[in-house]
């Protein structure tokens, strides 16, 4: 069967094997590591660093997502991005995710340089779903429920697979009419977005339905379903359990990775794939056992 692969307005992102996201936050106070990259030229070191371990794409953001989390206007993300997103571009191949909902901020983002739109509100802003054809690059749809500041306080489904399902394939829909091709499209099913801790582990358990759709991006690093299944309390000692939770993702059919600790999950996919894509034959198996019989 012929992969699928991502044409980041000419940065080609091939989906032939799991490939990892990098994320660069430029905020005060994203969960995990707010304010570390503030500064530009820190941002800048930041995400070749990553390139440099490994990263297949960058994905850059000035405005944090998490539970309580201050908005950041358009104009700040924009101060906060674009430099970054030249600088990176200018040195680097690898494709380059904007995160963020603010249709200001795609368009500055893109004409810096950026190829794919990430969007934890799946391009239900007004107007996202128009730039997005318009500027004809890959966007990934992320399934929420509710809105970042309260999403966390009660989340309820019947059927948390089947709701998530049903909510990105109505979006992919309307970016087909919206003129958004099929082939730039990803779907993501927005873990610890309005969801449990039991809620995440059925995504995760059955990610391979959201690959019928689509490929899948997944975004698990250090989220705190990691700090409750392994009781550490410090988002950046969760890297074990992330690296965990990101193989067990690409086994159940996740194309892409979202993660802070490229170099990890670069080792642990690359086991991953040397088994999964090596054919041994009967015959040297049984060498192998004879081998062992002879010591
Ligand atoms: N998670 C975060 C941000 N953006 N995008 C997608 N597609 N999927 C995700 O799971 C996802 C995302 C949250 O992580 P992080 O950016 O590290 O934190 P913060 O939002 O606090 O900046």
């Amino acid at each position: 069967m012929l992969h699928a692969s991502l044409d980041c307005r000419g940065r080609i992102l091939e989906l032939d094997r799991p490939r990892i996201a990098g994320v660069v936050n430029i905020t005060t106070d994203s969960f995990s590591d707010g304010g570390r990259w503030l500064d530009r030229d820190a941002a800048i070191e930041h995400a070749l660093r990553l390139v440099e371990e490994g990263a297949d794409l960058l994905d850059i953001g000035a405005e944090s997502t998490r539970p309580g989390a201050s908005p950041v206007a358009a104009g700040e993300q924009i101060a906060r991005v674009v430099p970054v997103i030249e600088a990176v571009a200018a040195r680097t191949t690898v494709p380059i995710s904007i995160d963020t909902s603010d249709v200001e901020v795609m368009r500055a983002a893109v004409a810096a340089g950026a190829g794919m739109l990430n969007d934890v509100h799946a391009l239900r802003a007004d107007g996202a779903l128009e730039v997005a054809a318009e500027l004809g690059v890959v966007v990934c749809l992320m399934h929420m429920q509710g809105e970042p500041r309260t999403m966390q306080q009660d989340p309820h489904y019947d059927d948390v697979v089947g709701e998530v399902h049903r909510f990105l394939t109505d979006r992919l829909f309307a970016c087909q009419l919206a003129g958004i091709e099929r082939k730039r499209i990803v779907v993501d099913p927005g873990f610890g977005f309005g969801k449990t801790l039991e809620h995440n582990l059925a995504l995760l358990a059955q990610c391979a339905r959201f690959a019928e759709i689509a490929p899948v991006l997944v975004g698990l690093s250090r989220k705190s379903m990691i700090g409750a299944l392994t009781g550490r309390e410090a988002p950046e000692s969760r890297v074990a359990g992330s690296v965990a939770a990101a193989l067990i993702a690409v086994q159940n059919g996740a194309a892409i990775v979202r993660v802070h600790d490229v170099a990890p999950t670069r080792d642990a996919l690359a086991v991953w794939h040397a088994v999964k894509s090596q054919v041994v034959p009967t015959a040297r198996r049984t060498d192998v056992v004879a081998a062992w019989d002879d010591d």
